[in-house]
């Protein structure tokens, strides 16, 4: 009898680091080699449908309307091998995932997409994980996806083995009053260093690495007491500093991974500038030219009005802490986690 089983479709917002995870200590259980700390963002996420199919010879994927070439195909099944192992079901799937935000310019799309399919996925095949599970399980498919499980602030611990290897919210005063101003570099291209390969590129060859990994656990703690005590200044500081840090580490590798523009180094300026003037600013890059501003509900208009004019910045975005994974569609519906979302989120100008 063909059979096609119900389709989930789930929601997961993507999340930027304060703390970055830049380096792994295993790969094939994609262990970090340290801990990372992020906020996860409401206007940034991936909506994912999963339906398990047994007429489907292979499992198929479509990201943002167009058909996956077999790179992007192979990781997606290589991940749902996981699923059908945990659900003991044999049956290919057919992905449907859909970005609100450019893919693969480093704004973190492959953290809200493996989220977003760990959730639906397992949900599709009828298994049911608590929210710690399916943060392993999202790790498997990207490091910093385990952090997008869970909304707000978010500590992901490096463990000792892959079963303590999960992310956790952490509560602070701050979660109701942060907001992230994202401002985009060359209009999103794909970025040129793949955020995997070029950090196993780093921890091989850069002088740097060493320094790095000894700085994170205390920059970890810091971040942490500073969210508990609810010191934006401090939390700030220790942001832009831990991403000068990475990208330290990164721009030393031998040859170079340079992410950074000319546009790049405009907005730290700008940043610096204007924090110097009072205003509540820090900021952050990834895997990408981007830059995006750690500030406050009061402040971050005028950030934005202030970032928008640079040469090289092609659009500007202002967004609240996001939810937790969560099912937007079919199988019994709501999030993976129960910590509160936060609510507004100002569209992109
Ligand atoms: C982060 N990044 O903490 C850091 C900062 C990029 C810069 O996590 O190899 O796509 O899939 O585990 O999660 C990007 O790396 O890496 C990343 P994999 P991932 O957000």
């Amino acid at each position: 009898m063909v059979r096609a089983m119900e389709p989930v479709t789930a929601r997961a917002c993507a999340n930027i680091a304060l703390v970055k995870y830049w380096g792994k200590r295993d790969a094939l259980q994609n262990l970090p080699a340290a801990g990372s700390l992020s906020l996860t963002l409401a206007a940034l996420f991936t909506e994912t449908t999963v339906q398990f199919d047994e007429t489907l010879g292979a499992d198929e994927l479509t990201l943002d309307g167009a058909l996956a070439g077999p790179a992007e195909t192979r990781r997606i099944s290589t991940f749902l091998d996981l699923v059908r192992a945990q659900a003991g079901i044999p049956i290919r799937a057919r992905v449907a995932s859909q970005n609100s935000f450019p893919t693969a310019s480093g704004l973190a799309s492959s953290a809200s997409g493996f989220a977003a399919l760990a959730l639906a996925a397992t949900r599709a095949a009828g298994v049911e994980l608590l929210p710690r599970e399916l943060s392993i399980l999202a790790r498997r498919g990207s490091g910093s996806a385990a952090r997008s499980i869970f909304g707000g602030f978010v500590r992901m611990r490096a463990g000792t083995a892959s079963e303590d290897a999960y992310a956790e919210p952490l509560e602070s005063p701050l979660a109701e009053r942060v907001r992230m101003v994202i401002a985009i570099v060359g209009g999103g291209a794909p970025k040129q260093h793949g955020s995997t390969d070029a950090m196993d590129h780093t921890a091989a060859t850069s002088p740097m690495y060493r320094a790095w990994l000894e700085l994170v656990p205390g920059d970890l703690a810091a971040a942490a007491e500073a969210l508990a005590a609810g010191d934006l200044e401090r939390l700030g500081a220790i942001t832009e500093a831990n991403a000068l840090a990475m990208h330290a580490s990164a721009m030393t590798a031998r040859p170079s991974v340079m992410y950074w523009r000319p546009a790049t180094l405009a907005l730290l300026e700008k940043v610096r500038g204007l924090r110097e003037c009072g205003v509540a600013a820090w900021a952050t890059m990834d895997a990408g030219p981007h830059v995006k501003v750690l500030t406050t509900v009061d402040d971050a208009s005028t950030i934005a009005m202030q970032l928008r004019d640079l040469d090289g910045v092609t659009a500007v975005t202002i967004s609240a802490p996001g939810g937790a994974a969560d099912v937007t569609d079919g199988a019994a519906g709501g999030p993976a986690d129960s910590s509160p979302a936060a609510a507004d989120e100002a569209p992109p100008p």
